[in-house]
C-alpha cells in the first residue's frame, strides 16, 4: 500500500524573475510566509534558494538561517536547502548552506544543459557535495533530470558513496533534461530499488499531469513557483499554497492521504 502524500513546495527557485511573476516571493519576509502559507494548505517540505539584496540567487548561509528560523518560528516542516544553486555558482557556496545542518539538502546526480547554459554537476562536484551532506549528517534528495543519472546512482549504491537514507526526485521537463511525459516517469520509476520513496517535479506544462500520475503510482509530489509560474495555460498562479491546495484536492479525489509533517519525517525515516 502506498504512504501518506508527501507534498514539498518548491518556493521560489534560482531562475526566476519577478519580470516574468511580479509577485515573486524574494525577501526573507517574503520567503517565508510564502514557505507558512503552502505548509498551512498541507506541504511539508519546503525546497529552498534564497536571494540576497539585489534579488539574485545566493547560497549565503547567513540568509538561508534566516529565512529557516522565520519558518520555524511559525510552523513545523521539513527544510530542504537547495545545493544547485544557479547555474554557475560555485561547489564552495552551493555547500556553504550545509554546515547548519538542515533536514535535507539537495544533491543533483548529473550535468544538463539548462536552457541555454549547462548545470555542471561532474563525479568531482557531485561526490564533494555528497561529502559535505555526510558530514553535516543531512538527508540527502537526490535530483535526477535524465535517464542517464540512475546509472550514476546505481554506481554510486554499488560503490557504497552514497548516504544509507536518501530520498529521489525526479526534476522532469528542463529545457535540455527529460521530458515530463508520463512514459519517462514510469521508466524512471522502474530503476527504483523496492521500497525507495520517490516524488516527481514537473516543470511548467508537466506539473499537473506528473502530479496525478505520481498520486496514482504511489509517489510524492513537489509544486512550487520554482517549477510552475501558471495555474493553468496563460493563467498565472495566485501563489505557492495555490499549487498545494491543489495537490490536496487531487489527492482527496483519488483517496491518498496527505502526510502531515511528523508523518513525512517517518516515511523518510528522517526520525
Ligand atoms: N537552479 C538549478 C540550476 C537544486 O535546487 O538542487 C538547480 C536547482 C537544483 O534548482
Ligand atoms: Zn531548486
Amino acid at each position: 500500500m502506498a504512504s501518506k502524500l508527501i507534498i514539498s513546495c518548491a518556493v521560489l527557485g534560482a531562475e526566476l524573475t519577478k519580470n516574468s511573476y511580479p509577485s515573486l516571493p524574494v525577501t526573507p519576509e517574503e520567503l517565508s510566509q510564502s514557505a507558512i502559507e503552502a505548509v498551512n494548505a498541507g506541504a511539508s517540505i519546503i525546497h529552498l534558494h534564497v536571494r540576497d539584496k539585489a534579488q539574485k540567487p545566493s547560497q549565503d548561509k547567513e540568509i538561508f538561517k534566516e529565512v529557516t528560523k522565520l519558518i520555524k518560528n511559525r510552523c513545523d516542516c521539513i527544510i530542504q536547502y537547495s545545493t544547485g544553486g544557479a547555474v554557475g555558482t560555485p561547489v564552495k557556496d552551493r555547500c556553504g548552506p550545509l554546515s547548519l545542518k538542515p533536514e535535507m539538502a539537495t544533491l543533483s546526480m548529473g550535468s544538463l544543459n539548462f536552457g541555454n547554459e549547462i548545470f555542471e554537476n561532474t563525479e568531482d562536484i557531485i561526490q564533494a557535495i555528497n561529502k559535505e551532506i555526510i558530514v553535516n549528517g543531512v538527508m540527502p534528495e537526490l535530483e535526477i533530470f535524465d535517464y542517464g543519472m540512475m546509472d550514476t546512482v546505481d554506481r554510486y549504491l554499488k560503490k557504497n558513496i552514497l548516504p544509507e537514507k536518501f530520498h529521489v526526485d525526479f526534476v522532469l521537463g528542463v529545457l535540455g533534461g527529460m521530458n515530463g511525459e508520463i512514459k519517462s516517469l514510469t521508466m524512471l520509476t522502474d530503476r527504483l530499488r523496492v521500497g525507495q520513496e520517490w516524488s516527481v517535479a514537473g516543470i511548467s506544462k508537466y506539473q499537473l499531469p506528473l502530479t496525478a500520475h505520481a498520486i496514482a503510482m504511489g509517489g510524492h509530489i513537489r509544486v512550487g513557483l520554482e517549477d510552475n509560474i501558471y495555474y493553468r495555460k496563460g493563467e498565472l498562479c495566485k501563489n505557492n499554497a495555490q499549487f498545494v491546495e491543489r495537490v490536496v484536492r487531487i489527492a482527496k479525489e483519488l483517496d491518498r492521504p496527505v502526510a502531515s509533517v511528523k508523518e513525512a519525517r517517518e516515511i523518510l525515516k528522517l526520525t
